[in-house]
This record gives structure tokens, C-alpha cells and sequence, in this order.
């Protein structure tokens, strides 16, 4: 395994073999063109192919506010600079754990030009839970799709190309730990952030009688309500749910932070 030659971060050395026209920038990504957020469930992967990416090993620090370890980084790739975002391992964008709203908020809040979505291969009926929840509320979305050396030990046989037509955004097959499929990935990435490749996402329809109606009511509301909100019709959806949090956050003023591009996780317990 060669080093980084092109690293600029100390304690490089290991997170692997040069990439093909890829600059890894380590802790300092300086100005950048694009913000790329790594998402996924627990132990997908996601910090190694973000060590692979920036040329990182460790945290870079915590969440404001919090005590959960924070890793960004930065790459270079086709004349661009991308800050990455290592986010801490969510099941869904429902969920209330701590590390989980982290990831939540910055996902839905922290306004990240594309977010990778990194999913097991060899358990897709779960991963793709939290995929589907992404699609639902952002159109530029790359699903890495790891541990294939894994899947393929096991007889699992994904079709890649099917799977990239049924969720309307580009899937990449890799194995992080050995390297494969990064090229691919950032290709992806650039294309999606660029927009040479079209993203489709596959929404589910909210096919409730009156739902619809009152949604649309909702939002119009919370958009009144904190002007630049990124995401208001997921909000009052989880309002209309009665989402403990959400509901505190909107009824604080809280989410107004989230909406200013903070990414933050609300609040700072139950
Ligand atoms: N076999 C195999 N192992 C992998 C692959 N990618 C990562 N791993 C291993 O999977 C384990 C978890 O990897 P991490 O990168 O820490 O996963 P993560 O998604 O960041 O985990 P959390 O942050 O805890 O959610 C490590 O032991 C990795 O070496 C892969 O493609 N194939
Ligand atoms: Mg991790």
C-alpha cells in the first residue's frame, strides 16, 4: 500500500494508494467549491472511505455543542474542492439517539451540495431504509455500495445498474477498505455536484385523503414562520406526527439556528 503522495496532512500514510487525479487535502480544505456529507447506517464504512478520500485517520474535533466526534476533511478532484463531512452512523432520519441527530440535522439542515449515502451490500433491505429517506428530501444523492467483497463471500449478487435505475441516482459498487470503486466514487460525486449527472430520486407518495392539504398548509407556515428553513415541508410532516424534538425546536425558535445553515444537532437532550 503506497502512501499519499499528494497529502497534505501529517499522520498520512495509510489511508491508502494514490487515486487517479485525486489531491488529498487533509484537515485543510481552505475555500471550497462543494460540500459532500458521508451518511449511513453504523459500520458501513463511512470513515473509511472518508479516510480514503482526504488522506485523514483520525476525528478533527466535536460537534458545536456536543461531545461527538466531528471529522471533516478535504479532497481536490477534476479542478474542485470538496470538504467532506464524516457523519456519525444513523438507522433513519427519525431517529433521536444523539449521534443520530447529528446526522439528521446536518443532512436535512446543514445544506450539503451531495450526500453519499453508504449502504452494507449484504443488507440492503436495511440500508435502504435511510436511502429512501434521504431521496425523499434532496435530489443530489450518490449511494456508495460497499462491503461488496463481503456480499460476494456470501453469494450475494447485486444488480448495480438496476438498483442506480430504481432510485434515480448514481450507485457505486466499492470495497472502501481495499480501495475499489474510488475513482468511480468521486466521478459520481463531481458529476452529481456539478450537475452533469441528472439525479431522479424515487419518491414515495403521500397518497393520505386531506393529508396533502393540510401539508401544504403547514408548510406555507413554517416557511411564514423561519424564512430560510431548507427543509420546512419535512418539518411540519414530523409536526404533524408530533415529533417531540421538531415540535420543541420549532415551538423554541430553535430550528431557525438549523435553518441558518449551523447543521448542528437541536438541542442538547431529551
Ligand atoms: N470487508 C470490508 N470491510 C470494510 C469495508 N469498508 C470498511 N470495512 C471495515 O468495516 C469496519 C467499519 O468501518 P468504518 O469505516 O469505521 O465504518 P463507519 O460507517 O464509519 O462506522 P460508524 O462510524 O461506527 O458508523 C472497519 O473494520 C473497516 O475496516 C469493505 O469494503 N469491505
Ligand atoms: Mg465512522
Amino acid at each position: 500500500m503506497g502512501g499519499c503522495g499528494s497529502c497534505a496532512a501529517s499522520g498520512c500514510g495509510t489511508s491508502g494508494a494514490r487515486i487517479a487525479g485525486l489531491t488529498r487535502l487533509g484537515l485543510r480544505p481552505g475555500a471550497w467549491d462543494a460540500v459532500v456529507g458521508l451518511a449511513g447506517n453504523p459500520n458501513t464504512g463511512k470513515s473509511t472511505v472518508f479516510n480514503r478520500l482526504t488522506g485523514l485517520r483520525q476525528h478533527t474535533g466535536n460537534w458545536p455543542g456536543k461531545t461527538i466526534a466531528r471529522a471533516e476533511g478535504g479532497f481536490g478532484y477534476r479542478g474542485r474542492r470538496y470538504r467532506l463531512i464524516d457523519l456519525p452512523g444513523t438507522y433513519s432520519l427519525l431517529s433521536a439517539s444523539p449521534d443520530e441527530e447529528v446526522a439528521r440535522d446536518f443532512i436535512l439542515f446543514g445544506r450539503p451540495d451531495v450526500v453519499v449515502v453508504v449502504v452494507d451490500a449484504t443488507a440492503l433491505e436495511r440500508n435502504l431504509n435511510l436511502a429512501l429517506q434521504v431521496l425523499q428530501i434532496t435530489d443530489r444523492v450518490v449511494v456508495c455500495l460497499n462491503l461488496m467483497d463481503e456480499a460476494r463471500a456470501l453469494g450475494i449478487d447485486v444488480d448495480v445498474d438496476g438498483l442506480a435505475e430504481d432510485l434515480g441516482v448514481p450507485v457505486v459498487a466499492c470495497v472502501a477498505r481495499e480501495g475499489a470503486g474510488m475513482v468511480a466514487l468521486l466521478d459520481a460525486i463531481h458529476g452529481v455536484s456539478v450537475g452533469e449527472v441528472a439525479c431522479r430520486p424515487r419518491r414515495l407518495g403521500l397518497s393520505v385523503p386531506g393529508l396533502t392539504e393540510a401539508l401544504d398548509r403547514l408548510t406555507a407556515m413554517v416557511a411564514g414562520a423561519f424564512g430560510d428553513l431548507p427543509q420546512a415541508r419535512w418539518v411540519a410532516l414530523r409536526l404533524l406526527h408530533r415529533d417531540r424534538r421538531i415540535t420543541e425546536a420549532v415551538r423554541t425558535g430553535e430550528i431557525a439556528r438549523l435553518g441558518a445553515g449551523d447543521g448542528a444537532a437541536i438541542g442538547a437532550g431529551p
